[in-house]
């Protein structure tokens, strides 16, 4: 039976509960899917423009006769890089909203002591004090604390200057971006611009509209991005090596379990507190439970993995799983990635699917709003919820036996530590990056690519990101990885230390010298802007600029906004990017040459398109011995 699933998803865990799902006349997602098709044509290219009210209109490219231009005169090129841009816009307020909770949460824990939270890493704040010009004299931790978190959002909506991070960019790339005129400026406005220009009647040329596009993206990537994560660091700790398990057969039988499922740590973390309160467990031992079982789903499952060790259950195509094996107590979630679905599922079972965010209701989901000037409280009254539902389970229970075992948590800092030989420890903030050109320019690393991004219907679950890993690594490319990439790698045992076992002879020697997997898990999507900053201080070590690196991206599953904006900004940064899945740009030949070409000689990075991860992996490793060559190397 499990057989006939093959064609939906290359992780075994799955057959059962599809299976389950089945019998027990359940819609996932791969039914809706299929329903869909066949899906419409217009839309795939980018055809389609709902940008005012005259509309819909459509581009007819598939004959001679039909409109070509929409009623305002928007022809293919405008209709679809405005959609584009609008998408990526969308994406990068998604990154940056979350970068700025995350600043309004770092305010908290130095105003209001009833939220709950403490800065963690004392050592990183003070350095990105002196880095922003913040004087720390006579300063505590917590004035310290304010003065960054508000340094942080005014990052968001500054009159004048461009965003402070983007310094930390190499010479070459700020000049690129000055000449381009895309040096972001302040994320709010980046993004505002972009739904401004691409108003009726406003800008209709495809390349400017990318250039206002870029500049959002960019504004995500050296912003919104890396807010979240560098306040993240520092509020909650820089992420250290764990030893986890991954995938849906982590859920126990005789716990409560709580999955964390969205994207804010500010409410995983204090989730994380309130799950190991006494009380509460104690609560739970009466329900007659043996424990909290939490654990994490999509990114914000990465966020806690990577600082505390908490399990993963499962990706983005796994969330209606996880309901299905009727062993979730509740599943809490907050913002992005969130199916609607799930609250049809969890009515099938006992499941309390409980919204957090004011930003993100589902109907029929109980709302329960984390309110973050009282975090660790408002996470206890979610968990209790969570513990008093374990009595209503109603059996017809299947945890799947499939589990993996990896290592996660590899910020840069624990990867230059690592590859430093400082065992376990990422306290002092960044050391060199010289161990790892060394590597590079030996040639005993090829080079590094990060495999990132979600899952889509249109790749076969998981296979995009495992099988473009396990062909890297057998060439000797360095793997990093994040967001719903990092699950599928983890769950295929990549991240493993048994893992130099698909890897070159270069590469097994690296990661059995410094004990480091091949694979390795750098978090979530808003960590991406962790690679940024790796790739930027091993081009300034190199004495070059980011694009002339042995590096690229691929993003083998995406589908969300928020891919589209990551990919935007990684390219506009100087990296060639591998998508599995092509942009719904093709409607227009200028857009889509443009991205996937001309581009290049403006940024040095361009997006390529292969949904065969054989040959996305040997185009890859070709740009990679190509930019060995012109390095010498
Ligand atoms: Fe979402 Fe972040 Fe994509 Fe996964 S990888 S499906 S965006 S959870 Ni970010
Ligand atoms: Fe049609 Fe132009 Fe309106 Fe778009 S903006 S819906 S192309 S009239």
């Amino acid at each position: 039976m499990s057989e006939d699933f093959k064609c939906l998803s290359c992780d075994k865990a799955n057959y059962k509960l599809i299976e389950k799902a089945k019998n027990e006349k359940i819609e996932t997602v791969w039914d809706r899917a299929e329903a869909m098709q066949p899906q419409c044509g217009f839309g795939e290219m980018g055809l389609c423009c709902t940008n005012c009210s005259m509309g819909p209109c459509r581009i007819v490219k598939v004959s001679e006769d039909g409109p070509k231009k929409g009623i305002c005169g928007a022809d293919e090129d405008t209709i679809a890089a405005r959609n584009l841009a609008r998408s990526i816009a969308a994406g990068s307020s998604a990154h940056s909203d979350h970068g700025r909770d995350i600043a309004h949460a770092l305010y908290n824990a130095a105003k209001n002591p009833e939220s709950g939270y403490k800065v963690k890493n004392p050592e990183k704040l003070i350095s990105l004090a002196k880095e922003w010009g913040i004087s720390t004299e006579n300063l505590d931790i917590k004035d310290i604390a304010a003065k960054v978190a508000e340094t942080a959002l005014q990052e968001f909506g500054k009159p004048f200057g461009h965003l402070r991070f983007v310094d930390r960019a190499p010479e070459d790339r700020i000049d690129i971006w000055k000449k381009m005129n895309v040096v972001p400026r302040a994320i709010d406005r980046d993004i505002v611009e972009v739904l401004h220009s691409t108003h009726i009647g406003c800008d209709a040329d495809y390349r400017n509209i990318m250039v206002a596009a870029t500049r959002a993206a960019l504004s995500d990537g050296w912003g919104g991005s890396m807010i979240g994560t560098e306040l993240s660091d520092i509020l909650f700790g820089v992420p250290e090596p764990h030893e986890i398990e991954a995938n849906l057969g982590v859920f126990k039988e005789d716990e409560v379990n709580l999955v964390i499922h969205g994207h804010e740590p500010t409410l995983s973390e204090a989730i994380l507190v309130a799950v190991n309160d006494p009380e509460l467990v104690e609560l739970a031992k009466k329900q007659g439970a043996e424990g909290i079982n939490l654990v994490g789903m999509c990114c914000t499952g990465n966020e806690i993995a990577m600082r505390h060790g908490i399990p993963m259950a499962g990706n983005f195509f796994q969330q209606e799983l996880a309901i299905i094996t009727g062993a979730v107590d509740a599943m809490v979630v907050d913002v992005q990635c969130i199916m609607p679905a799930l609250s049809q599922v969890a009515k099938c079972y006992h499941t309390k699917l409980i919204t957090t965010s004011p930003k993100a209701k589902i109907p029929g989901a109980i709302h329960m709003q984390f309110n973050e000037e009282e975090a660790i409280e408002s996470a206890k009254k979610i968990v209790r919820e969570a513990v008093s539902n374990f009595k209503n389970r109603r059996g017809n229970i299947l945890i799947p036996q499939e589990k993996s075992k990896g290592f996660v948590g590899y910020s840069n800092e624990a990867i230059i530590n690592a590859l430093d030989g400082v065992a376990n420890s990422v306290a002092h903030p960044m050391g060199t990056v010289k161990p790892l050109a060394d590597a590079i320019k030996s040639g005993v690393l090829r080079g590094a690519a990060a495999i990132v991004g979600c899952n889509n219907h249109k790749v076969l679950h998981d296979k995009g990101h495992e099988e473009l890993a396990k062909e890297l690594i057998k060439n000797d490319v360095l793997v990093v990885t994040t967001g719903c990439g990092a699950y599928a790698c983890i769950k295929e045992g990549l991240m493993s230390k048994e893992a130099t076992k698909f890897c070159g002879k270069g590469l097994a020697t690296v990661c059995e010298l410094v004990k480091i997997p091949p694979v390795l898990h750098m978090g979530s999507c808003v960590d991406i802007s962790r690679i940024l900053l790796l790739l930027s201080e091993l081009a300034k070590f190199m004495n070059v600029d980011i694009k002339d690196l042995p590096a690229a991206g691929a993003a083998p599953e995406w589908m969300s906004e928020k891919a589209l904006s990551i990919g935007t900004y990684v390219v506009a940064s100087g990296v060639y990017t591998m998508l599995g899945v092509a942009p719904q740009v093709t409607g227009s030949e200028n857009l889509t040459r443009f991205l996937t070409d001309d581009i290049k000689d403006i940024y040095g990075g361009c997006f390529d398109i292969e949904a065969n991860p054989q040959k996305a992996a040997e185009k890859i490793i070709d740009h990679i011995e190509k930019k060995r060559k012109s390095l010498n190397i």
